[in-house]
């Protein structure tokens, strides 16, 4: 083909999702549609996150969210815009937020057969520096959406563990746009072709590598660790046998995680004796984190169960965790059984 015609008939992520569809003969094409609205949010939460710094976007929005963190104008912009998108797919029963105290119940003229949570933009403090940020979610069936009266309904109805989880992605901004995603049997990574506005295949069947050479955790928090988490990373830098680890610590889980996805290694945010529970959420920043992990084959802890194992018992619980590389995953968990 000419050369100006080169890659303009790639597999893009809707032609994707298309395909899948037909390959499973039972599916009625809701899946594909939910995640075309995710798509298309996660492309305007990338142009306003591209344009903020002359739109004026950075900054405060004057708000506290339900952790009663700051929000900024983009987790403000963020969060409206997924939920408006989801909500006019008509495809979702459901919403939970990172920005929303309560689950969102959607109307029930509006109403689909699926339940969502989602960060709309992770890495908060690193969003006014220009450093990678991301969107974060995870997707769950719901039987019998008409069931749902409630907020309270909604609040319960999410507390089951994320091996009920239909599929989970994240989009990344980052020096280019990933969106990279899973249902349940392989993990793919598409990158966005801005001239065409569209998310090209990039990188198919994504495998987390089976042991790495990084280790990523916000050392700073090394006063309050527990034993465990100090005799690993003592570990790492001074290993027994072979070189020390490389530190890789960016501050989004996203990016984190994404590069842990692509070149092996460990991303820690344990408990600590300050934060009991650690800090990541578990239903939108954990669980389908965990899934990606591994489906790509790699393992995700929070030191004593499967991170997918665990109820949340409310929408924002936060869990300790630990994942990656599932052979240092295991090197972990022996010194974490050793204290127990
Ligand atoms: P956020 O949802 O307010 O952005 O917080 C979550 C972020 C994660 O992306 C990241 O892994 C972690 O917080 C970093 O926390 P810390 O600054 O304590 O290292
Ligand atoms: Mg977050």
């Amino acid at each position: 083909a000419p050369t100006f015609l080169e890659g303009t008939d790639a597999m893009t992520l809707t032609r994707y999702v298309l395909v899948e569809q037909r390959r499973h003969k039972e599916a009625q094409g809701d899946l594909t549609l939910l995640l075309s609205a995710v798509q298309l949010a996660c492309k305007v939460i990338e142009s306003c996150v591209r344009r903020a710094g002359i739109a004026k976007l950075y900054g405060l929005a004057g708000d506290q969210n339900v952790q009663g963190e700051d929000q900024k104008k983009l987790d403000v912009i963020a969060n409206d815009t997924f939920k408006l998108n989801l909500i006019a797919s008509e495809k979702c029963a459901c919403l939970v937020s990172e920005e929303e105290e309560l689950a969102i119940l959607v109307d029930p003229l509006m109403r689909g057969r699926y339940a969502i949570a989602f960060d709309p933009l992770d890495g908060s403090s690193n969003i006014d520096a220009n450093v990678s940020i991301g969107t974060i979610f995870a997707i769950y069936h719901i039987e019998n959406p008409q069931e749902l009266n409630s907020s309270e309904d909604v609040n319960r109805y999410m507390l089951q563990s994320g091996r009920s989880m239909v599929a989970a992605g994240y989009a990344m901004y980052g020096s280019a746009t990933n969106l990279v995603f899973s249902t349940g049997e392989t993990v793919n990574g598409f990158t966005l072709d801005p001239s065409l506005g569209e998310f090209v295949l990039t990188h198919p069947n994504m495998r987390c590598p089976r042991r790495g050479t990084i280790y990523s955790i916000n050392e700073g928090n090394s006063r309050d660790w527990d034993p465990a988490v100090r005799e690993f990373v003592q570990r790492m830098k001074f290993p027994e046998t072979g070189k020390p680890r490389s530190l890789r610590y960016i501050g989004s889980m996203v990016a984190d995680v994404h590069r842990t996805l692509l070149y092996g290694g460990v991303f820690m945010y344990p408990a600590d004796s300050k934060s009991k529970e650690g800090k990541l959420r578990y239903l939108y920043e954990a669980a389908p984190m965990a899934f990606l992990m591994e489906v790509a084959g790699g393992r995700a802890t929070t030191g004593k169960e499967e991170i997918l194992d665990v109820v949340p018992r409310h929408i924002h619980q936060r869990v300790p965790v630990f994942m990656g590389s599932a052979e240092d995953i295991e090197e972990f968990l022996e010194i974490a059984r050793k204290f127990q």
